[in-house]
């Protein structure tokens, strides 16, 4: 049993470890790195889950799939890269093996691949030709690679797998030049053999950081970016960039306490770990002809750029293709919507050029007034810290006044990257933005105000 003694030792710790934090220079608090504030800058990346689910029509292959059902007979991955561009994406993920284990590149390590398959007479590389498509619609490429391998007979003899998935790796980071992003899922299901397999996570990581310095990597437990902990597009209200490492150890990891950690970060945790968040734009990861009528509304994709990007995370959209090896043209229809109303809303801000004051009214609160010069009709309001200093504020409060009393228009706890509030059309001639609480003293946030449909709305 520790002594009274020793437990008030030890609250004394927690106390001045607290006390510490808050009175921490703002400079010690974790911040991102280049590769991590380039990843958030991005908003938006797609998701691309193609191969031989799409030719069986299942979300999760067994292994046993006969290499020969994989034959796009169009396969155009510039329409995937030029939909992309054309909607605001700015790098593409693709699935280069899931968790059927069939490898969409001829990899050396087996013969379940693309190599194998009827496709581009058994010369295709859809990794190939996905990153070409990039590059020549000037974005960036990343590639998922499944830890979970159905169809591997090494799978569940650790060891040997991890060699083979290693190995795998080590093709994919070496051969197709710089890659933005690489994403792990912690998917650790039975193997063909039913035995478990046990993943080396480090020496996964480490092959990240020698073959590719400049790219993020992605898994629940990061080490750059974290799942945001729902497959629905939803980052919290309130949302940390930063976490506590210990909580969320490895991929896969579960439990209250990690899912809490996922969705809202820590406040104090010592690492900058932005979370992703990933959702599909139809009901599956993979296409189904059955769900052409269930591809979601461009209003649907707006409203998840605003749960995503507008709530400091980063949108994944997953838009798979077809069995020709195309993104359907409804999913093609609805981003192009989609980027057609975001660009409407956000191409006027009304506070652009207007004279704003910034002043600390507390040592973790402030105060930041502009003056719209008339009145204005606004429903958005965009409010940024600059994350490059880390992330500071807890609590704030918008509100509008045409002269006269300040009315409430919008409230919430975190802002880091990007925090995108939306509100009933109100007539303003002033907006004041009060910072109620912060972790360290904040620094002057920007912010931005649009009517909800822009000037030169179609829609
Ligand atoms: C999960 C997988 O099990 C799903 O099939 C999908 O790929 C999703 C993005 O990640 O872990």
């Amino acid at each position: 049993m520790p002594s009274r003694r020793h437990f008030l030792a030890a609250l004394g710790t927690a106390f001045v470890a607290r006390r510490s934090l808050f009175t921490q220079p703002a400079r010690l608090r974790p911040r991102p790195t280049a590769a991590q504030l380039a990843w958030q800058r991005d908003e938006l990346a797609m998701f691309l889950h193609f191969g031989v689910n799409t030719f069986t029509d299942r979300e999760w292959g067994d292994g046993r799939e006969n290499p020969a059902i994989f034959s796009p007979d169009d396969l155009d991955a510039r329409q995937w890269a030029r939909t992309a561009r054309d909607a605001g994406f700015r790098v593409l993920i693709l699935t280069a093996k899931h968790h059927d284990g069939f490898c969409l590149w001829p990899t050396k390590t087996t013969t379940h691949s693309v190599a194998s398959s009827p496709w581009r007479g058994g010369q295709g590389d859809v990794v190939r030709e996905l990153v070409d498509a990039c590059h020549a619609e000037g974005l960036g490429a990343g590639l998922y690679l499944s830890p979970w391998d159905r169809h591997d007979p090494s799978y569940g003899d650790s060891a040997r797998y991890n060699d083979l998935y290693c190995a795998q790796l080590t093709e994919l980071l070496t051969n197709y030049g710089p890659l933005r992003e690489v994403w792990f899922d912690g998917a650790n299901g039975e193997g063909p053999n039913g035995r478990h397999q046990v993943y080396d996570w480090p020496r996964v990581w480490g092959i990240v950081r020698q073959r590719q310095p400049n790219a993020v990597i992605f898994s629940d437990a990061g080490p750059d970016v974290r799942w945001i902990g729902n497959e629905r597009g939803l980052a919290a209200e309130t949302n940390w960039s930063t976490v506590d490492p210990k909580v969320v150890p490895y991929p896969g990891a579960s439990g209250d306490a990690v899912m809490d950690m996922l969705q809202h970060g820590d406040p104090e945790g010592s690492a900058w770990r932005p979370g992703e968040t990933d959702v599909s734009i139809r009901p599956g990861w993979f296409y189904h002809v059955a769900e052409d009528d269930h591809v979601k509304t461009s209003d649907a994709l707006v409203d998840l750029y605003f749960s995503s990007v507008g709530r400091n995370s980063k949108l994944l959209l997953n838009v798979p293709p077809s069995p020709a090896g195309k993104l359907h043209e409804r999913d093609v229809a609805n981003l192009l919507a989609m980027r057609q109303r975001l660009s409407a809303m956000f191409a006027e801000d009304h506070a652009r050029g207007r004279p704003a004051t910034w002043r600390t009214t507390g040592a973790r609160s402030a105060v930041l007034e502009i003056d719209l010069g008339k009145t204005r009709t606004i429903s958005v309001i965009d409010l940024r810290e600059d994350v490059i200093q880390g992330q500071a504020v807890a609590r704030y409060a918008v509100l509008g006044s045409t002269g006269g009393e300040w009315r409430p228009l919008s409230q919430g706890t975190t802002i880091g990257y990007r925090k995108l509030d939306r509100f009933s059309p109100t007539s303003v001639r002033r907006v004041r933005v009060e910072i109620l609480d912060a972790v360290v003293p904040p620094s002057r946030i920007a912010v931005s105000l649009y009517a909800q449909e822009g000037p030169h709305s179609s829609s």
